[in-house]
């Protein structure tokens, strides 16, 4: 991570534990907000106006939490609005890096070799980690965000008439559920494999173990009714939960130790995994290839690097 700019030892994926070995996951820092007029909305500083070709994604197509924020890029047609950069899947012990990785690309935007150094451009004494997704101003040559809740939110309203209106992914009659089960499935479910996955004690893994199967469980039982989370509506939750669904079986089921069940065993949840892949450009959102190679690559749960060939798909 950085600390006061620098870089300092080798990267860590535990960013921190409490007491009883549970996971702890760092805030975000850079919480500005861009608007059609670019008027201060909720947070952040003035001045971070929608305009066409501004602003660029850096993404790990490995990582739930970037690629929350590129499926809401395509969905909301902001494809050619706003660029994106995907580093290697691969943790290096500097963190993200860009490179010729099939599928990843080289940083045309600010020239960095590493994710963090684009973090220090922004702020030269910047303590914490270079985490993806950050969201880049080319014009005032600083980070807008690096929360992906956030930046899915403001890819749905922050921009204008760039972005597509016929589909709204945070519909304000359904605002105030979508908040609370969005913290449902952050907690027991997104995080929740986290959690199982680096926890430093027998009791903090089971903890969060049975919270990823008690929402699995409570989800397969919610869509007995229902195309999508809330009804017929796409919402910004369907993204939320997609993320973790399709790392699942190829992922957390072995490498976080998430394996009682996996989602390809519950006929419901796998039904609606396929209805959102088929969705017009997710599939374009999701490299299988970077989402093993990514987790696999985390030194501290798999020494060797060994990828599993399976499962099948
Ligand atoms: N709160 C952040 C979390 C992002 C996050 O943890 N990203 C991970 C990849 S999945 C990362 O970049 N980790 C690098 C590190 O921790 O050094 C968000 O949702 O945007």
């Amino acid at each position: 991570m950085l600390v006061n700019g620098k870089w300092t030892a080798d990267w860590q994926p535990l960013q921190g534990h409490d007491a009883q070995g549970r996971f702890l996951r760092q805030a975000s820092q850079f919480r500005n907000w861009i608007s059609p007029g670019g008027q201060r909305t909720s947070a952040g500083e003035h001045g971070f106006a929608a305009e066409r070709g501004r602003y660029h994604l850096y993404v790990a197509l490995t990582c739930p939490w970037a690629s929350r924020t590129l499926m809401a890029r395509k969905l909301k047609g902001l494809g050619a609005a706003i660029s994106v950069a995907v580093v290697e899947p691969a943790m290096t012990d500097q963190g993200w890096r860009f490179g010729d990785y099939p599928g990843a690309n080289r940083d045309d935007v600010n020239g960095a070799t590493y994710l963090h150094e684009i973090y220090t451009k922004a702020d030269a004494t910047y303590t914490g980690r270079a985490t993806v997704p950050l969201l880049w101003d080319k014009h005032r040559q600083t980070i807008v965000n690096n929360e992906s809740a956030d930046i899915v939110r403001m890819m749905n309203s922050g921009f204008g008439a760039l972005a597509e209106d016929s589909l709204d992914l945070y519909p304000v009659d359904l605002g105030s559920e979508i908040d609370a089960l969005n913290d449902q499935i952050y907690e027991r479910l997104n995080n929740g494999v986290y959690r199982a996955g680096f926890a430093t004690s027998q009791a903090a893994y089971q903890e969060a173990f049975w919270d990823v199967f008690g929402m699995l469980d409570a989800l397969e039982d919610r869509l007995k009714d229902r195309t999508f989370l809330f009804g017929d509506r796409l919402t910004e939750t369907d993204i939320r939960l997609f993320v973790t669904l399709v790392r699942f079986d190829v992922a957390y089921h072995g490498i976080f130790k998430c394996n009682l069940r996996r989602v390809s065993d519950y006929p419901l949840l796998t039904k609606y995994l396929r209805r959102l892949w088929s969705v017009d450009k997710i599939a374009e959102t999701v490299n299988i290839d970077h989402i093993k190679r990514g987790y696999y690559s985390i030194k501290v749960l798999n020494p060797t690097g060994i990828v599993p060939v399976g499962p099948a798909l």
